[in-house]
């Protein structure tokens, strides 16, 4: 047997592609498989190792090991992907979560809202992260920083541009030795630029002219975690055209935290904030205390979480009795006709 002679020691996960693991020891990074005892005990994507996770190894051969168990996560950051019941997780013991936005066509309060609930939910600090600044002016710019403060008071917010070397040295002061940062954003934001920035060489692989043709195409297509040269660690994701809400509800009340205590105060502890009288959001809304496209943007995220909340059997007898509903309409029609 060769188990009794196996050493094990601690690996970080910095790579993950096609059931091939890339780990990172103190020393140097190594090609990791899982262990068939771990990939029969799996029960869910949860019970894999993803980028971000701590890892017990042990030495395969050459530069090959073997990934026996996962470390207790310290924070799971994750989403909810089209098509999926499962929640999908994007990384894990992230500290901070850049939410990266270009200031051009990509600028939009309402996706914020949406990176802000996930990174909420998983107890990750947000920070906000406005790239390509040369695009616009000073006062445009001036405008969109005030727009985000109005909505967001107290978030961190950076401005950046690769171009012309722009907050790069700010938002490099921001990034600590031995913590995870996690860059999240659309397709062509600029977070693989940024990271290359950072590492101070064009180590990541960023959209040219002649891909930003092919339409949809995007120019990371992995996740990946690199480490700074002061010892901060950094992932770079794919850019994200899906990010639904993966959690009971905690993430988005943050979020929309005026919001949510107003609600304490509606008439009906079940109030839906739409129509009931007594509604105390509704008051506020009507007298302009909040912003009605903040509003209506929490309605829709919590409907969300509402749903992913419900347990499949509620989903089932919920889908069921539309079903049912959808039947008797067109029975009633048939034979009314
Ligand atoms: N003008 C300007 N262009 C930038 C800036 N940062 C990045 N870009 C350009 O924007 C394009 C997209 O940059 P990427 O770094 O590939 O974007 P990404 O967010 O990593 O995209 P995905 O990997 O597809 O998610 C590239 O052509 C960059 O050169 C910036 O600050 N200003
Ligand atoms: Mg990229
Ligand atoms: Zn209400």
């Amino acid at each position: 047997m060769r188990q009794k002679d196996q050493v094990f020691s601690v690996a970080r996960v910095v790579a993950h592609h096609r059931g091939k693991y890339r780990v990172r020891t103190a020393e140097r990074e190594l090609w990791a498989e899982i262990t068939g005892k771990m990939m029969y005990g799996a029960g869910s994507q949860a019970d894999y190792p993803v980028v971000g996770d701590k890892v017990k190894i042990s030495k395969l051969d050459g530069n090959h090991v073997l990934i026996h168990e996962v470390l207790p996560r310290k924070t799971i950051l994750q989403r909810k992907a089209a098509g999926k019941d499962a929640p999908q997780i994007i990384a894990t013991n992230i500290d901070v979560a850049f939410i990266v936005q270009a200031v051009d066509r990509d600028f939009n309060l309402n996706r914020f809202d949406r990176y802000l609930s996930i990174a909420s939910a998983g107890k990750i600090k947000p920070v906000i992260v406005l790239n390509k600044i040369d695009l616009i002016s000073k006062s445009e710019l001036k405008e969109k920083v005030s727009q985000i403060i109005k909505r967001f008071k107290k978030i961190k917010i950076l401005t950046t541009s690769v171009l012309d070397n722009n907050g790069i040295a700010e938002l490099a002061k921001a990034i600590k030795k031995q913590k995870i940062y996690c860059f999240l954003g659309s397709s062509g934001v600029g977070k693989s630029s940024i990271i290359n920035k950072l590492l101070g060489k064009n180590v990541l692989k960023t959209r040219n002219i002649s891909i930003s043709t092919k339409k949809g195409k995007h120019a990371t297509t992995h996740r990946e975690l690199f480490v700074l040269e002061n010892g901060g660690m950094v992932i770079d994701n794919p850019g994200m055209r899906e990010v639904g809400i993966a959690d009971a509800g905690d993430g988005v009340e943050s979020v929309f935290f005026e919001i949510s205590r107003l609600a304490k105060s509606c008439k009906f502890s079940d109030c839906t904030h739409t129509h009931e009288t007594g509604c105390r959001v509704l008051a506020a809304v009507d007298a302009r205390e909040i912003d009605k496209s903040k509003y209506l943007n929490y309605l829709k995220l919590k409907k969300e979480s509402d749903y992913y909340a419900m347990t499949k059997l509620e989903k089932r007898r919920k889908d069921q009795s539309f079903g049912k509903m959808v039947h008797k309409v067109m029975k009633h029609k048939r034979e009314n006709r």
